[in-house]
């Protein structure tokens, strides 16, 4: 109870050591590192510079009017009730400004939601309080939960900032991996009450609800590790369910694919990969057919190795 506590006082100042890295006291958004995020951040700052100017031509001139125009110095109110050029002029300019904002908004929006011509797809499920990912048509599939240590340092009570972890509460044993310069497409939903899957550095939030398929995707330009974390109350380990986003070259990827294939499908995991242990244990079912062909398929390449 006490560890859960000191875990949700340190919440809102560990949020903000999360990536692409803001720093403590940032005030504006960050850029993100995906197209779409970084569409987001020019249309945000966009509008902040516009309404900074809108502010200080209307605070200007209401400063200069309060000025120039005092009673001290003689000044007698205006006798006039309606002026239809100003009427229409603070109506147009106003409506003008609108559409210049709703435009870059708009744009970028429509670009979010547009998922074709994706080259994979991840399927993102939400659990109270773990992520599933599954990369739909190559067999692979994990769980990501929060990482031991800091779960150890939150249920331990002591205070989060002695225990000398650097991502307390952001780190994951089993981060997604993706490939840079490729657009995956996200299909995201949940399996027992509301998540949300948010990743800041990609620049949208996406709701994971039950029985709901949402899409969203990223083309990561970057490698680098995102981190985010669930951005829907989901229950009392809400705050300890951190996603982590490790993004790697096409060929890395690549590699890092085959590898998982290798350790989570039955057949040749018992040989292929001794060292790694697979995190879920393979159907026994399917196991002692896999164990005879796995030699075959292991030599075929080291003697065409040892051949050339
Ligand atoms: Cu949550």
């Amino acid at each position: 109870m006490q560890g859960a506590l000191a875990g949700a006082l340190a919440l809102p100042m560990l949020a903000q050591a999360q990536s692409a890295d803001p720093h403590r006291w940032q005030l504006n958004m960050t850029r993100g590192v995906t197209p779409t995020a970084n569409a987001a951040y020019d249309a945000h700052m966009f509008v902040l510079w516009a309404c900074v100017a809108i502010g200080i031509i209307v605070f200007g001139v209401m400063a200069y009017a309060m000025f120039t125009f005092r009673k001290s110095k003689g000044a007698v109110p205006a006798q006039f009730t309606h002026n239809t050029t100003a009427e229409v002029i603070w109506t147009v300019v106003p409506v003008l400004i609108l559409i210049a904002l709703a435009f870059p908004a708009t744009s970028g929006l429509m670009r979010m939601y547009d998922t074709s011509e994706s080259e994979m797809s991840v399927k993102v499920t939400g659990y109270q309080w773990v992520w599933k990912y599954e990369y739909m048509g190559q067999d692979v599939e994990f769980t990501s939960r929060l990482d031991r240590k800091s779960d150890e340092v939150r249920q331990s009570g002591v205070d989060a900032r002695t225990a000398n972890l650097p991502h307390y509460l952001l780190d994951v044993d089993n981060p997604l991996v993706l490939p840079v310069g490729t657009k995956v497409r996200f299909v995201i939903t949940a399996d027992d009450v509301i998540h949300s899957w948010w990743v800041p550095a990609l620049g949208w939030k996406q709701d994971a609800i039950p029985g709901i398929v949402n899409e969203a995707w990223a083309k990561i330009e970057t490698p680098g590790i995102y981190r985010g974390q669930c951005a829907e109350l989901c229950g009392k380990d809400h705050g300890f369910m951190p996603i982590v986003v490790k993004a790697v070259s096409k060929a890395e990827f690549k590699s890092w694919l085959a590898a998982e294939q290798a350790k989570r499908t039955p057949a040749p995991a018992v040989e292929a990969a001794p060292a790694a242990a697979p995190v879920e244990p393979a159907p026994a079912a399917v196991e002692p057919a896999a164990v005879s062909t796995a030699p075959k398929t292991e030599q075929t390449p080291a003697d065409a190795a040892a051949a050339g």
